[in-house]
């Protein structure tokens, strides 16, 4: 299990590069991070989250856990509609919030054999592929959320910290 940065990390804001060369290094931070995503429990995580600055990111959001998406240098090339839904963040833990988001997308992205590929989705799995790649581009989803939230959200994390410490 890799660990997880935590907002306000800095770190969660770097933008991460494209991948030049699906080497074995890649394949092993694909592993490694569904490994991370299955046992945190999530339905997504990016390499960014465990600050790996590689635009890769591995999603599941089926019921039964065994639909494993691993995408690298995914970007969205359609998107449309609108939908709003509560989105969480294993790097904000214990923040729900509502987001709006594109209800459909088209992404294009490599899998790990290198093949170019694009997917289209709608609904909960078109969220996580949203709220992924903007972790790639070094923003969260609390930063839809107004100053206030996010100055409570910083405020109350920071004092948890303190506590864990
Ligand atoms: O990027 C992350 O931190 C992973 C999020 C992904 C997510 C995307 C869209 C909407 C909600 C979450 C984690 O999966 S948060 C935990 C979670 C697990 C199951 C369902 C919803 C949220
Ligand atoms: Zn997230």
């Amino acid at each position: 299990m890799l660990p997880i940065l935590r907002f306000p990390d800095p770190r969660l804001k770097k933008r991460a590069e494209p991948v030049r060369n699906i080497d074995e290094s890649i394949l092993r931070l694909a592993r490694d991070m569904a490994e991370t995503m299955y046992e945190a429990p999530g339905i997504g995580l990016a390499a960014t989250q465990v600050d790996v600055h590689k635009q890769v990111i591995v999603i599941d959001v089926s019921d039964t856990r065994d639909q494993l998406l691993t995408l690298i240098n995914p970007e969205i090339i359609e998107s449309d509609g609108s939908q709003t839904g509560e989105e969480g963040c294993l790097s904000v833990p214990g923040v729900y919030d509502k987001v709006e988001r594109a209800e459909r997308v088209v992404v294009r992205y490599l899998d790990l054999e290198g093949r170019e590929k694009t997917i289209e989705a709608v609904g909960l799995l078109a969220v996580c592929l949203q709220h992924e790649i903007e972790h790639l581009s070094g923003t969260m989803f609390v930063e839809h959320l107004s100053r206030l939230k996010q100055m409570r959200i910083k405020a109350r994390l920071a004092k948890q910290a303190k506590i864990t410490a």
